[in-house]
C-alpha cells in the first residue's frame, strides 16, 4: 500500500468512527442477529484471518491456516483450502461430486484473485478435480483472465492437469431424476427458488453450496478464491457468479476482498462482491457492506421468495462481516488461534 493510500485509508475509516460516535456506537458493531453464535469483533491487527462460506468452510480453514503456518502465501492458503472442498466427492454442490445440470452433466466454475487485483478463472469445465488451480494457472502462465468450457478443458490438460472421471453419486442421480420427472419442458432450469422451498419442506438443504474463501496473512496480504459446481439442474451451458471477478468474488488489497454464495444470477447482476469491497472503500463497515449489497438485491427484485445470497467481507485492517438474506447462512471463521462456525446476520427467516 503506498503512503498516500494508506493515508487515504486512515481518514476514510477515522470518518466512519467519528459518524459512529456522534451515533452512538462504534462503526463496527453488528447488526442484530437473533440466533446464537460467537460475538462478533475486529480481530487485533492484521491477520492471520480466514473467512470461508458455509460449513464445509471449516476444513477448508484449517487447510488454508495449515499453508500459512507452514510459510505458504495466501494465495497458496486460498487455493489450497478450497481444493479440499473440491475433492471432497460427497459435497453436492463444490466439485466432481457436485448436483449435475438439467442433462445430468457435472460443470464447475471457479475463480482466484490476489492482493493485487490479479486474477484468473474458469467456467463450465468438465471432468477437473480442482477448478481453483486451473483458475490459478490462467492467471499466471497466461496473458488473460478466464476461460471457459472446452477450450478451457483443452488447456487445462496442455499445462498438465490430468482428466477425473467421477461416477455420479446414487443420491445425486436419483435427485436428478425426480427432478427432471417434475420438470421435463426443455426450457426447464434449475429454478433455485423452487427446488430450495422444496427441498425445505422436506427437511433437506440447500441446492447451493459454493465455497468462497477470503484471507489474510499476517503481513496483511489479502487473496480469495471461489469454486463451485452451481446450480442444480441448470441448463447445460450456465455459468453462475462464482467464475466472475467482481461477481462471487472481489479482492483489493488497498481495501478489503468479498465473496458470495447464492443464487448467480442475483449475485452477477449488482456485480456483488464487486459492490461490498466498493462500499468498504467508502468507508462503511464489512456487515453493513454486506446488508446493503443484499439489500440492493431486494430492491432490484421486488417479490422474489425463496432464493438465498450471502456475501462475506474482509476489510485491510482485519475487520470482517457477513450478511445473508435467510436466516441459515452459515461461515467458518479462523483467527490466529480458533477456527468456528459462525451464524451471519440476515434479513429474513426461512418460512
Ligand atoms: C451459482 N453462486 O452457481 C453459485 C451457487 C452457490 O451457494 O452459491 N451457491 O449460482
Amino acid at each position: 500500500m503506498t503512503n498516500s493510500s494508506d493515508r487515504r485509508q486512515f481518514i476514510k475509516l477515522g470518518l466512519v468512527g467519528t459518524a459512529a460516535l456522534v451515533a452512538g456506537c462504534s462503526s463496527d458493531q453488528v447488526h442484530k442477529t437473533d440466533e446464537v453464535g460467537p460475538p462478533k469483533r475486529i480481530l487485533p491487527g492484521k491477520g492471520p484471518i480466514i473467512l470461508s462460506t458455509w460449513d464445509h468452510g471449516m476444513a477448508a480453514n484449517a487447510k488454508a491456516f495449515g499453508v500459512l503456518q507452514a510459510g505458504g502465501s495466501v494465495l497458496d492458503a486460498v487455493e489450497q483450502g478450497v481444493m479440499v472442498t473440491e475433492s471432497d466427492f460427497s459435497n453436492r454442490s463444490v466439485g466432481l461430486g457436485g448436483l449435475p445440470d438439467r442433462d445430468g452433466i457435472v460443470t464447475l466454475d471457479a475463480c482466484i484473485q490476489d492482493h493485487n487485483g490479479k486474477a484468473g478463472s474458469v467456467a463450465f469445465v468438465q471432468q477437473f478435480e480442482h477448478p481453483i488451480s486451473i483458475a490459478r494457472a490462467v492467471m499466471e502462465r497466461t496473458p488473460h483472465v478466464m476461460l471457459a468450457g472446452a477450450g478451457a478443458e483443452r488447456w487445462a490438460e496442455e499445462n498438465g492437469f490430468a482428466r477425473k472421471d467421477v461416477p455420479m453419486a446414487e443420491d445425486a442421480r436419483r435427485s436428478w431424476e425426480e427432478w427432471r420427472v417434475k420438470n421435463p419442458q426443455p426450457q426447464a432450469a434449475g429454478d433455485s427458488a423452487r427446488v430450495n422451498v422444496e427441498n425445505r419442506r422436506s427437511g433437506g438443504k440447500d441446492n447451493h453450496d459454493t465455497i468462497g474463501m477470503i484471507a489474510m496473512d499476517a503481513n496483511g496480504q489479502l487473496a480469495g478464491s471461489c469454486t463451485t459446481s452451481g446450480l442444480a439442474f441448470k441448463i447445460h451451458g450456465r455459468v453462475g457468479d462464482s467464475p466472475i471477478i467482481g461477481a462471487g468474488l472481489f479482492v483489493d488489497g488497498d481495501v478489503g476482498a468479498a465473496c458470495a454464495t447464492g443464487t448467480g444470477e442475483l449475485m452477477i447482476k449488482i456485480a456483488g462482491s464487486h459492490t461490498v469491497v466498493e462500499l468498504m472503500r467508502q468507508g462503511i463497515a464489512p456487515e453493513d457492506a454486506c446488508r446493503e449489497a443484499v439489500e440492493r438485491i431486494l430492491r432490484k427484485n421486488p417479490g422474489m421468495t425463496g432464493q438465498q445470497v450471502g456475501f462475506l467481507a474482509l476489510r485491510a485492517d482485519g475487520a470482517y462481516g457477513a450478511y445473508s438474506l435467510y436466516n441459515d447462512f452459515k461461515y467458518a471463521l479462523h483467527s490466529a488461534t480458533e477456527n468456528q462456525l459462525m451464524n451471519s446476520a440476515f434479513a429474513k427467516k426461512w418460512e
